[in-house]
């Protein structure tokens, strides 16, 4: 069949709309019919050309929502119809990872999704004859995907395509680093440095868990009403900050933050992340994707006096089991995505939504197909 997809054919070039030939659905596989997709910093990151695993011409695109068009042979757990969301991380629920029940991050597909392949090693893009690959499995710039079913979660068919589709990514990155990284409990004390589509859900997350006090840290100081009205209680530009940001950050916690987290991808905050935490229990979640080659450093003895350093990947979430749970706390009003939509956008257009987001304008754009 035909899609309509907006392609990366090389780094740091705007995409380019074109028709793609797209074989269907082989074992364990299904079609999907992409409704709506946000636009990550991860998308852009990739586009950048610095990213290391970023490989071309490739059909880019990690957060999207749409209906099951046709089932492959053996697909077992969902039909045509069915309201999913594409997982950049699976859950097959049989490897050895999975197994654990000590991450999520699946590894039954990881080394051909790396390689922007389906499972059997083959792409199912082409643009004239020639194969275009797959990026995280997901490719939601595309009108069509075909994704394995064990990266697919079945969710509630009343939920809105454009804006359930940020559970894909920001939303679950974010409210989970919370609830499954970090494990945050009531009353606690947190710092959140970057408030923007990854750090606003943090920040709602720690609101969720009934975090005592939310401090906010950014550089851009227009980010301050929105962080405020999704929960944070303080924010601090370390611009205005006379003097070191780690220690004002302790003073204002009362001693140090019970929990921070990382939403810049800068290697050097992630460090003030880590050293703003309470010496004894305090845990930096590591959520933002560095530079390539870029490295983290500390004292060794922020660590021996019992600061704790984690990483977050798509929140801790264990895709198809918890991915249609948030969509249900959004259409029970428990958290807020659509004042973090702030642009919508065909997918003719979609190379606008990246400039909003370089431009610092947007918290997300929506691709509505
Ligand atoms: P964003 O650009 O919308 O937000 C980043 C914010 O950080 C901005 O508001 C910016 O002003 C602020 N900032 C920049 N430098 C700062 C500094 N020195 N101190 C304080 N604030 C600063 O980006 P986003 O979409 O929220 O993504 C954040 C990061 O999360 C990116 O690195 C992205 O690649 C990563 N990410 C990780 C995962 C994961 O699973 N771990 C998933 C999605 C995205
Ligand atoms: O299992 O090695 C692996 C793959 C991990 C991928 C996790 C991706 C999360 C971070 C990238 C940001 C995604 C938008
Ligand atoms: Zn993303
Ligand atoms: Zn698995």
């Amino acid at each position: 069949m035909k899609t309509r997809a907006a392609v990366a054919f090389a780094a740091n070039k705007p995409l380019e709309i074109v028709e793609l030939d797209l074989d269907g659905p082989r074992e364990g596989e299904v079609l999907i019919e992409v409704k709506a997709t946000g636009i990550c910093h991860t998308d852009a990151y990739t586009l950048s050309g610095a990213d290391p695993e970023g490989l071309f011409p490739a059909v880019l695109g990690h957060e999207g929502a749409g209906v099951v068009v046709d089932c492959g042979p053996g697909v077992s757990s969902l039909r045509k119809g069915d309201h999913v969301i594409p997982l950049y991380t699976p859950e097959c629920r049989e490897c050895e990872y999975c197994l654990s029940r000590k991450t999520n991050l699946c590894q039954k597909i990881r080394t051909t999704q790396g390689r922007g392949l389906m499972p059997d090693g083959s792409s199912r893009f082409r643009f004239e004859g020639k194969p275009v690959l797959h990026y995280m499995g997901t490719s939601t710039f595309s009108n069509y995907i075909v994704v394995p079913e064990i990266a697919v979660a079945k969710i509630r068919p009343d939920a809105p395509f454009d804006k359930v589709c940020y559970i894909g990514c920001g939303v679950t990155t974010g409210i989970g680093a919370v609830i499954w990284t970090a494990k945050v409990e009531a009353g606690a004390r947190a710092v959140v440095f970057g408030l923007g589509g990854i750090g606003l859900n943090v920040i709602q997350g720690l609101r969720l868990v009934g975090a005592e006090q939310i401090v906010g840290v950014d550089v851009n100081p227009s980010k301050k009403d929105l962080a405020t009205k999704f929960g944070m209680t303080h924010f601090v530009n370390p611009k205005e900050v006379e003097g070191d940001l780690v220690a004002h950050l302790v003073e204002l916690t009362k001693g140090g933050a019970d929990y921070s987290f990382d939403c810049t991808g800068n290697v050097n905050v992630m460090r003030q992340a880590l050293e703003c935490c309470h010496k004894g229990w305090g845990q930096s979640i590591i959520i933002g994707v560095a530079p390539a080659g870029a490295e983290i450093a500390t004292r060794p003895f922020q660590l021996v006096t019992g600061r704790v350093w984690k990483g977050s990947a798509f929140g801790g979430a264990r895709g198809r089991t918890d991915v249609p749970r948030i969509v249900d706390w959004y259409m029970d009003g428990k958290i807020n995505i659509d004042d973090l939509i702030t642009h919508t956008m065909p997918l003719e257009r979609i190379n606008e939504g990246f400039d909003l987001m370089h431009e610092g304008k947007s918290i997300r754009s929506v691709v509505i197909y």
